[in-house]
């Protein structure tokens, strides 16, 4: 009996041990780690002595709550909070206009370039001593400058000399949540959804309060937190839903915490909600009735949330409902709700993934074709929302030509967090990585220099509205991402939507520190792991510019085969075109001319196989299979031994990975290497499927240096992927 006790005392213990490991993961990269270093212990101790952090505002108390329990935590507590300014503090932290003049003047100058949301941490002498100060503007300027104070303070940075500024570059950095009300995720690989609506808004759960302290740590200032699809499979999901009173005070309530963290609500607006739950007979824009339904929606909104962000919408795209229905078009769409929302300063984010069943025309020209004709007619409190490139995420794309071509438009960008097409939360992949490729590609639309992200920041144009948007990857799971190294894609993509020039070695950089360790042994191997990771991920997928070639419907293993869907641009075969001949999409003038929808400059780069980099060969160009590349290997090898190179790059990863052990906790280390090992069977699955699938019509033997496949194509055709969260059923 004793024994049987004892036993489960043991289990119990463990698991609790367990469970406290998995917990580290949960703080994501708040981690307040202690300091062990005495030096930089004994420095930030210093610096913290005696601090005197204003009080007030809810954004005030929850900055002044996240230093102490910071502090705590990383210094083992020393600091003393004075309850006002003192000649003992060593730490002030205040808005500017609040600050004691004599203080003022000295920062004065530092405040012309600071813009409202932005901060100051500077290190000065004042009352003869050494003293920091942090300050801003506003209060969110402060409560963004205590985090990144914490970020340094986890990197180690030295920060006895320390001066700093910094205002971010973007206006609107959004989560985009594809979160169902019945919890469901669509494309989400990291459990249900964040938000209980049945439990809401009795029960406030301390995800919330977590979810916005880390989106506020990297500076994103609004959510949507509903799913762009209202598929109406059943009643639950119809988007509409979430504008009816019960639901509006549920997402008051998640207002209400957001809010006190900067972070601004968005609410998914369906088309033809006025038909579904307003009981008009018509959706159509133009009509006087439909367009004081929104208004009056509006009205009930802002009673409730002051700060509504606005709407987002997807319309006359995959189904949903939209202007078009009515004969009228986007801008009539977009307007008629801007012209509800613009009295209390709310905005449309509508969308530009459009592509229409009617037309046949290259899917990747679509959305380009559709709405230039439309530049410069949206109301000035409108977004148009484009994805990184003209087709689906892919693990590589050019990037899409309405960037630079829309000059009268404020366009924002759309990544994708969540990993739909990059193999979900099972695979490595650093995604600031891609991210960097697209802000950094020229758009030459304004000349030489006309990079992405100056049209992001509005730079290029002088656009008074700018945005950036991700599509989470947040889930229940308890790391929230599923994978470890997800994390680090939320991280990142705040980051660059605070600064789009950011590099993503830094942004590597800093995440580790926050999240595992500052040991320079770790960091580096680890960093260029995560670095390569996104050019593995396309060698072993996608490599010399082929696209969408995944099995229909869950997006996640190869299906180069698959041509048997309804519509011919949701089939692999329609992307890389193989036959005898060759493989590859011709969006020459001798195919579907898409590269003319770029900036001359580009076009003739594109539309030559020589000159344009061998990345995007086969997505702008159909090639013999000896079609010889620039090192002088025929295109059939070539590509090849880049599937090879994928499966190589991630044995690698694996053997880094081995040596990153002594730095992370041993759950740490066998989270990630378990991923890891499932990544390498699949990075082998796709590069043996594909080359077999493509062998049938290159008829060309596997170059040197390529493992030979172990199972025959048929065997890979005939596999049943799993079910999976975040898959939605019969589509593309
Ligand atoms: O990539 C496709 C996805 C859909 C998604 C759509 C979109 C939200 O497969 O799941 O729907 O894009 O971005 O609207």
């Amino acid at each position: 009996m004793r024994l049987f006790y004892s036993c489960f005392i043991l289990i119990g213990l463990s698991i609790f041990k367990l469970q406290g490991k998995h917990l580290e993961d949960y703080k994501l990269w708040l981690k307040y780690t202690k300091i062990e270093d005495a030096n930089v212990l004994s420095d930030y101790k210093n610096i913290t002595s005696s601090v005197f952090f204003a009080t007030g505002s809810a954004i005030l108390k929850n900055a002044k709550h996240e230093l102490s329990i910071a502090l705590k935590s990383i210094l083992a507590n020393s600091a003393v909070y004075t309850e006002g300014i003192s000649s003992e503090n060593t730490l002030i932290i205040d808005v500017y206009a609040n600050l004691p003049n004599d203080l003022k003047l000295k920062l004065e100058q530092d405040f012309d370039n600071i813009t409202e949301e932005g901060f100051l941490i500077r290190s000065i002498v004042y009352n003869n001593r050494s003293v920091t100060i942090i300050s801003a503007p506003k209060d969110i300027g402060i409560l963004y400058g205590t985090f990144r104070f914490l970020l340094l303070m986890q990197t180690q940075t030295n920060l006895k000399e320390i001066y700093l500024t910094d205002s971010p570059k973007v206006k609107l950095r959004i989560l985009n949540h594809w979160d169902n009300l019945d919890r469901s995720v669509e494309r989400g690989y990291a459990g249900f959804s964040l938000w209980n609506w049945q439990k809401l808004p009795g029960y406030i759960d301390q995800r919330y309060i977590d979810y916005a302290r880390a989106n506020a740590s990297i500076g994103i200032n609004a959510t949507a937190l509903t799913n762009v699809n209202a598929t109406a499979l059943t009643n639950v999901n119809a988007n509409a839903l979430v504008l009816t009173p019960m639901y509006l005070e549920k997402v008051e309530a998640l207002a209400t915490i957001f809010r006190a963290y900067g972070i601004k609500v968005y609410l998914t607006a369906r088309f033809s909600a006025p038909m579904e739950i307003g009981n008009l007979k018509t959706s159509d824009p133009l009509e006087p009735e439909v367009q004081t339904w929104w208004k009056n929606k509006a009205i009930e909104i802002y009673e409730r949330i002051p700060d509504f962000g606005g709407f987002l919408v997807k319309a006359n795209s995959e189904g949903q409902p939209g202007p078009q229905n009515y004969g009228r078009n986007h801008v009539d769409g977009a307007n008629m709700l801007a012209t509800a929302l613009e009295q209390y300063g709310g905005n449309v984010i509508w969308r530009a993934f459009v592509y229409s069943e009617h037309d046949d025309t290259d899917r990747a020209k679509q959305a380009y074709d559709e709405f230039l004709q439309y530049d410069g007619k949206f109301k000035d409190n409108v977004l148009v929302q484009v994805k990184n490139g003209p087709l689906d995420f892919q693990p590589r794309e050019p990037f899409h030509p309405l960037f630079g071509a829309m000059k009268e438009t404020p366009l924002m960008m759309e990544f994708q967090i969540t990993q739909e097409y990059l193999g979900f939360s099972s695979h490595l992949v650093f995604l600031p990585k891609l991210y960097e490729e697209v802000l950094d590609a020229d758009t030459y639309q304004k000349g030489e220099g006309s990079k992405v992200a100056n049209v992001i920041d509005g730079s290029l144009y002088g656009n008074k509205l700018t945005g950036m948007a991700g599509v989470a990857n947040i889930g229940t799971d308890l790391n929230w991402t599923g994978h470890p190294f997800g994390q680090a894609n939320w991280y990142g993509f705040g980051r660059l939507a605070w600064n789009p020039y950011l590099k993503s070695e830094v942004i590597a950089e800093e995440w580790l520190r926050a999240t595992f360790s500052n040991d320079e042994e770790f960091i580096e191997p680890v960093k260029k792991m995560m670095l390569t990771s996104r050019e593995a991920v396309v060698n072993y997928m996608n490599p010399l510019g082929l696209h969408h070639i995944f099995d229909s419907g869950h997006h996640y293993g190869p299906g180069p085969w698959v041509n048997n869907l309804s519509r011919p641009d949701w089939n692999p075969v329609y992307y890389h075109n193989a036959d005898t001949n060759g493989i590859g999409f011709d969006r020459t003038p001798s195919g579907s001319n898409a590269n003319a929808q770029y900036a001359q400059e580009l076009r003739t780069i594109f539309n030559n196989p020589n000159k344009i980099s061998e990345k995007f060969l086969l997505w702008f160009h159909h090639l013999p299979w000896d079609y010889k590349l620039d090192n002088g290997t025929l295109l059939w090898d070539g590509l090849a031994l880049k599937y090879q190179e994928g499966v190589n790059q991630v044995k690698n990863m694996i053997s880094t990975w081995k040596k990153a052990k002594p730095y992370v906790s041993d759950s740490q280390y066998q989270e990630t290497a378990m991923l890891l090992s499932i990544q390498l069977k699949e990075a082998m699955w796709w590069r043996d499927a594909c080359l077999l699938y493509f062998q049938s019509f290159s008829k060309r033997p596997l170059p040197l240096g390529v493992e030979k496949p172990s199972q025959t194509l048929e065997y890979y055709r005939s596999l049943e992927f799993p079910f999976a969260p975040g898959i939605r059923p019969k589509w593309n």
